[in-house]
């Protein structure tokens, strides 16, 4: 069976709940058409998390990557249209920040992202799930893991399709965090499962 590679991301900065990994854990194992839904959660570590994910890809040889990340604060689901070569900002989980700094020194400045974005739109909004494309997936922990899986599959033929979806805060973050939208957990999880559906049909 074909391989579909979902990752999601630990808890970080001032999230104590990431969304990404209840999402990834109810859809691991799951199938869809030809595919096996394969899920991992990475660390919020600009060190491990590249070696996580490159090992996951190794191990799993999936056909399509899609990768989860919270953005608390957006309202709808956000397929990522690029990833580019710089990490910069915000202290991830062991303490470690970048300024300006390349992703991979003599790599390509941007890669876009090679899901089928604006059908997941559609898809989604015509469904009834608030969704829109995203033209800055940033650059803290996720535009990082996406520019990894789109270098990776620019160098590997196996790899039909990777990116990245940002998703909203859910119910219980938005509880705690203060005045963020939240979405159900059940909402979230049907709506990356449509998601993950669009592109296995466009594969
Ligand atoms: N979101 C962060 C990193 C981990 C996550 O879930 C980001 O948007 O970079």
């Amino acid at each position: 069976m074909k391989k579909l590679l979902l990752t999601g991301f630990e808890p970080f900065l001032s999230n104590p709940i990431n969304p990404t990994m209840d999402i990834v854990q109810a859809l691991n194992g799951k199938t869809i058409g030809q595919y096996e839904i394969v899920g991992h959660i990475l660390s919020v570590n600009f060190q491990k998390a590249p070696e996580q994910f490159l090992k996951l890809i190794e191990e799993v040889q999936p056909t399509i990557i899609v990768s989860l990340g919270l953005a608390a604060g957006i309202a709808k689901i956000s397929p990522e249209r690029v990833a580019i070569n710089v990490k910069d900002g915000e202290k991830d989980n062991a303490g470690h920040a970048f300024e300006d700094a390349p992703i991979r020194a003599n790599g390509d400045v941007a890669y876009l992202s090679t899901l089928p974005i604006r059908k997941i739109v559609n898809r989604l909004n015509t469904a009834g799930y608030p969704a829109a494309i995203s033209n800055s997936a940033g650059t803290y922990l996720c535009n990082n893991i996406m520019y990894e899986g789109l270098y990776y599959a620019a160098n590997h033929d196996s790899i039909r399709a990777a990116g990245f979806i940002h998703i909203p805060a859910s119910f219980d973050l938005a509880i705690q965090h203060g005045r963020i939208p939240g979405w159900s957990g059940r909402d979230l999880e049907a709506a990356i499962e449509l998601a993950l559906e669009e592109c296995i049909e466009n594969v």
